[in-house]
């Protein structure tokens, strides 16, 4: 089912050898970019014919009802509830404990840097509703940005046929459980057009984030400079760096469960012990049989972005994760928390047998928006920062500024750009500068 990579003795950099989803956001730009102008143009009745276009449904407008809100949380399953209640709970400790505070730097007396902290006006933030709808992403998104203080927070999700062509019930519930009254029945780059260019019903937005499909990417990428954005989320990612001591029924169950995400998600073994390669492959055999979305879950262990890769040992191992750089790494090894320590890149890294992915998906306190498709060698998962700008405050008096003048009115002529000195010595009399000084 699953395709096998012998990296074993191998000593080429591993980046070339792990393949990964096609996910070309640059070919769905030229798809996006009409329906993004059409936004931009016509508004709402843009909104209203691409919905319908793309979701099947006609929408009456584009804003819920904050009533329709309130009802889909009394009609919520208690259970689904509680569990939402505690997976918001567990995220708010955690992202609380994300918040900055402000710090100012004595550079010297009478001269000070601050960096004030301050969150982005307002936030859209998109959860997606294709093949699966997810609540989930409501608290992942909205608990960043409300520990960061953002004051305007609007969320959107497409409309879905087979429920009356209304947001899921447990999107909304989710909304409501949060305090968040302002929701739109948008999805796809038409939702993300909406938050960057504003419409009648929906004033703009400072900053896009959350997942979405290859179109929700692709309008980010056309849109991002006029809004700010998180990531271009592609398609879901586990690896599993394992060995022996790994229980292959729980390692199978976990490249599962990603891969129910996304005929397009990717899930990779990585380990030294060939018997256990055999085994999980026996395990995945026998548990997608039985598994509720066996099709697409086959789709994306059989595809060429999923696979086992052996390796020599543990060393070689965490070289070819760290090249990978996973959005989700579970470490299923012994002393798995040292060897957690030396993965450098993933978006989020799970230490043995009790910390499954699924685990981070709903209610460990971690966030479950990552990044995906490599970019954990250079960007983090959302988080409170993800919604806050850092603003440096120069505060200098007279004084500070005349001890410093002769170095930048050096530094301005060393650049040519005279002009620059000229604005300090400005505001000093004639020969009041000593602009020799080293
Ligand atoms: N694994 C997904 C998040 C998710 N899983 C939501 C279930 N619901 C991307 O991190
Ligand atoms: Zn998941």
């Amino acid at each position: 089912m699953i395709s096998r990579i012998d990296l074993r003795g191998s000593l080429e950099d591993p980046r070339d050898l792990l393949p990964r989803a096609e996910f070309d956001v640059e070919a769905a730009l030229e798809k996006v970019r009409p329906i993004c102008e059409d936004v931009r143009h016509r508004g709402v009745a843009a909104l209203v014919e691409l919905t319908e276009r793309f979701d099947g449904v006609r929408l009456g407008s584009t804003r819920v009802p904050e009533a329709e809100i309130s009802a889909a949380l009394e009609t919520l399953d208690p259970k689904v509830r509680a569990a939402l209640e505690e997976s918001i709970r567990r995220a708010r400790l955690v992202h609380h404990e994300q918040r900055r505070t402000d710090h100012t730097t004595q550079v010297v007396p009478g001269g000070s840097v601050t960096e004030r902290w301050v969150p982005v006006d307002r936030v859209g933030l998109y959860v997606p509703g294709g093949l699966a709808v997810y609540p989930s992403s409501v608290v992942m998104n909205v608990v960043p940005a409300q520990e960061a203080g953002v004051p305007g927070i609007a969320v959107t999700s497409p409309p879905q046929k087979d429920h009356g062509g209304r947001v899921h019930p447990t999107i909304l519930a989710a909304c409501a459980l949060l305090g968040v009254r302002e929701v739109y029945a948008v999805g796809g780059a038409q939702a993300i057009a909406m938050f960057a260019y504003g419409t009648e019903e929906c004033a703009p937005v400072n900053l896009v984030t959350g997942p979405g499909n290859i179109y929700v990417a692709a309008a980010k990428r056309l849109l991002k400079g006029r809004i700010g954005i998180d990531a271009e989320a592609g398609p879901t990612e586990i690896a599993v760096l394992a060995d022996d001591s790994a229980v292959p029924a729980e390692v199978a169950a976990d490249l599962i469960s990603q891969a129910e995400h996304d005929p397009m998600a990717a899930s990779v073994l990585v380990t030294d012990s060939l018997a256990l390669a055999d085994a999980v492959e026996v395990e995945l055999e026998r548990q997608v049989a039985e598994t509720k979305h066996r099709e697409r879950v086959t789709e994306a262990l059989t595809g060429r972005q999923s696979g086992t890769v052996l390796v020599d040992d543990l060393e070689q191992g965490l070289r070819v994760v760290n090249a990978y750089a996973a959005e989700h790494l579970e470490i299923q090894t012994r002393d798995a928390a040292a060897v957690a320590a030396r993965v450098r890149n993933a978006g989020a890294i799970f230490v043995g047998r009790y910390a499954p992915v699924s685990l981070g998906d709903y209610a460990a306190g971690s966030n479950h928006v990552l990044p995906t498709g490599g970019c954990a060698c250079h960007s983090s998962g959302l988080s409170v920062q993800s919604f806050l700008r850092g603003i440096h405050v120069i505060d200098y008096d007279r004084r500070a500024l005349a001890e410093v003048a002769a170095h930048v009115v050096n530094l301005a002529n060393a650049e040519d750009l005279p002009g620059h000195g000229d604005a300090v010595r400005a505001r000093f009399a004639e020969g009041e500068l000593d602009l020799h000084s080293d």
